[in-house]
């Protein structure tokens, strides 16, 4: 070791830290070098002092969870994930003998295949606790996070047997900051009272454009006063004794019932002569000269490259690794006495965990009779929600101040509400706030709950980011959205939803499922709860919706395979056993198809009715189905959804036609803006008959 460099252990390893983010941004000539260098002893600090993480096993449940909010600043996670040795974890999610970081992976730094992508993943990189990237959503997966673990308290904690009682620890910047869904997220984590939350403001007025001063002037402070927080400050980044006095308060209770904000006076890249305290370091390598001088401030061999000096790791370990290993070993000696003692808990527990669902979870989801009246999806989707909750402890979620509407009331004995003082309550309400309810539910759902978000389909929009995330994240979170069309009547434009369906159906690994009626609400329900990797956009009617009579029409047990035939042509009107013509809808537009079917069965016309409420599902079916369902020979379809045609063309083909919305809708009695926009049953039977004749 070079004898000019420092000889306190700890400034050995921020140093370490730091030199590897520079070198690793360097090699790889992109990412952000400045934040990980002036944030290494606040990430040392926390990791190496306060988090309840055992490297050895990252997936342990009662670990703190610590969220890099700021995720352009993924060397630090890095770094820190290999300086700590954390293991790998397998398929099943058991630690194995592999680093989830190798020294070689920070080499790789943004390169294919690496475990260091730009951006921290979790699904790519073991010990992520959720991908960020997007400014602000860590935060308000934070808040879900820190939710998840008082409830999973409430729910599962016995006297004399403490399971859970972990902190949520998030980092974020001035970017995190200035989102909105900051706003959002804090004002509902001080009302809840989040006294196991705690974010870490780096403070280091930089952001792309430069100074701060640009575009904010707020009192930053004083926002999280008036949120209800615990705010304090440490004047150096650097003053590690600082910030470890307020980290001890936090992790002491010395706040109570308020989650804590810790501002922190920073200098981005600290320490580089020429780079710090500018914009360029935020996000542009510092350039071999000034890495050179960099290491030479730190009094670090100028021309090492990724080094790690004697004695960091085996500082870590002694650190976070032998505190990390005592409390999980502790927590695996409580859990096998709790397991005795309440062995049932500890099953639902241990179901949980492995994204499972208690036996008999769906065995009182109702089956609904034939009724011509029938009822609205969002109404048949509340009744097999509550079916389901009542028998699934770890389901829980609620709506954006809508829950009277999109029916997601969880209204059977003892499922209370989700407040500062009941923090088992199976309600929760994320107040106006859609885009920190989308991530709050994903942050539940990476901590294992099966939760839920729901809203009018509309205003899916403002909580976009999330949902697109769920699905990059590999993780089940449940959105429900209703109010799924033109269905919506007098409110008009403004909350009828014409292109997001498609949009939804647009991100890669999600699941969206618009059932026909209550029984196919049923089995929609039943797919959702089954996935473990995928999220699911339920998509509901506003208004009521025959529900079929199955004797009559094929079983709703089709949706799980995305389209289904509902009812073919009579035997007498198959040409060469086929139907002249195949109606294609999915959700409220699947009734009138029935009704032009029985129209063009009078008429002679042999016509098939699919039901297809998920594209996704269809596609993973093999082609003797899909065949089975849309063959190629039968060319006359016609296609119907409330909503964007774009991408209904690949199912009624090159000579089909595809009905649907191509303007913002009206305000306006439904029933008048069925005929105005082309939904009536004549409408499709017209169509129908329009491409026999072409043929
Ligand atoms: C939602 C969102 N908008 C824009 C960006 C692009 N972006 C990445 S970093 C950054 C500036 C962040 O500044 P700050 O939080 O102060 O980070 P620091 O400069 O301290 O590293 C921006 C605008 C982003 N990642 N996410």
């Amino acid at each position: 070791m070079d004898t000019t460099m420092p000889t306190d252990i700890d400034t050995l390893c921020v140093d370490t830290m730091r030199t590897l983010a520079m070198d690793a941004v360097q090699k790889a000539n992109a990412g952000h070098p400045g934040t990980p260098i002036s944030m290494a002893p606040v990430g040392y600090e926390l990791w190496q002092n306060h988090l309840n993480f055992d490297p050895a096993d990252p997936a342990w449940p009662n670990r703190d969870r610590f969220v890099l909010s700021v995720g352009h600043a993924s060397m630090l996670l890095y770094s820190l994930l290999h300086l700590t040795q954390t293991v790998a974890l397998d398929a099943q999610g058991k630690p194995t003998n592999t680093p989830t970081v190798s020294l070689e992976d920070i080499k790789q730094f943004r390169q294919l295949d690496s475990r260091t992508p730009g951006h921290p993943e979790n699904h790519v990189t073991s010990g992520v606790e959720t991908t960020t990237g997007p400014l602000g959503q860590g935060l308000a997966n934070s808040v879900g996070m820190a939710v998840a673990e008082r409830f999973l308290a409430a729910r599962f904690n016995q006297e004399g047997h403490a399971l859970f009682g972990h902190k949520t620890y998030a980092l974020c910047g001035d970017g995190c900051l200035m989102e909105g869904i900051s706003y959002e997220a804090a004002a509902i984590a001080g009302h809840l009272g989040l006294g196991n939350l705690c974010w870490i403001y780096d403070s280091n007025r930089i952001t792309i454009e430069g100074s701060t001063a640009l575009a904010t002037s707020e009192d930053v402070k004083a926002r999280f006063t008036a949120a209800g927080w615990a705010v304090a400050e440490v004047m150096d980044a650097n003053d590690r004794a600082a910030l470890r006095a307020e980290l001890r308060k936090f992790a002491e209770g010395a706040h109570g019932d308020k989650p804590t904000f810790i501002l922190v006076h920073s200098v981005i890249a600290y320490g580089a002569p020429h780079k710090q305290g500018t914009k360029e370091a935020h996000g542009e390598p510092l350039g071999a000269e000034e890495v050179k001088l960099t290491k030479r401030f730190y009094g670090w061999p100028e021309d090492a490259q990724f080094l790690v000096p004697d004695g960091v790791y085996a500082h870590f370990a002694a650190g976070i690794g032998a505190r990390g290993a005592g409390l999980r070993k502790a927590w695996e000696a409580r859990f096998a006495a709790y397991k005795a003692a309440f062995p049932a808990l500890a099953a639902e527990i241990e179901a949980m965990l492995a994204g499972g669902l208690p036996a008999g979870w769906d065995a009182e989801i109702p089956v609904f009779a034939p009724d011509a009246k029938g009822l609205a999806t969002r109404d048949s989707s509340g009744k097999v929600l509550n079916a389901i909750a009542a028998r699934v402890p770890w389901l829980m979620g609620g709506a954006a101040d809508l829950a009277p509407s999109t029916k997601t009331n969880l209204t059977f004995g003892g499922a209370g509400e989700q407040e500062a003082g009941s923090p088992g309550g199976r309600n929760m309400h994320f107040g106006i706030r859609e885009h920190a309810m989308g991530a709050m539910v994903n942050g539940m759902a990476l901590s294992k709950l099966r939760a839920f978000g729901s809203g009018f389909l509309i205003f899916s929009d403002y909580m976009r980011t999330p949902i697109r995330l769920a699905a990059l994240m590999e993780v089940p979170s449940l959105f429900v959205f209703t109010h799924d069309s033109i269905g919506v009547g007098e409110d008009g434009p403004t909350h009828q939803p014409i292109e997001q369906i498609v949009s939804l159906r647009a991100i890669p690994n999600m699941l969206v499922l618009r059932p026909a009626d209550a029984n196919e609400v049923a089995e929609a329900w039943r797919v959702a709860l089954r996935q473990t990797h995928t999220p699911t956009c339920l998509i509901l009617s506003r208004q009521a919706l025959p529900t079929l009579d199955r004797g009559t029409y094929a079983s709703a047990a089709g949706l799980a395979r995305g389209a289904y035939t509902l009812i073919d042509a009579p035997e007498t009107l198959m040409v060469d056993g086929k139907p002249a013509v195949i109606l294609i809808a999915s959700g409220s537009e699947v009734a009138l198809c029935l009704s032009a079917h029985k129209m063009l069965t009078e008429q002679g016309v042999g016509t098939r009715v699919v039901s297809m409420p998920s594209w996704a599902l269809f596609e993973q079916q093999d082609e003797a189905y899909r065949q089975g369902v849309l063959p190629d020979a039968v060319t006359a379809r016609v296609t119907v959804e409330m909503g964007s045609t774009i991408g209904w063309d690949r199912y009624a083909g090159p000579k089909g036609v595809a009905l649907g919305m191509h303007g913002f809708g009206a305000s306006s009695p439904l029933k008048d803006l069925l005929p105005r926009f082309g939904f009536t049953a004549e409408a499709v039977v017209e169509a129908a008959r329009r491409l026999i004749k072409q043929e």
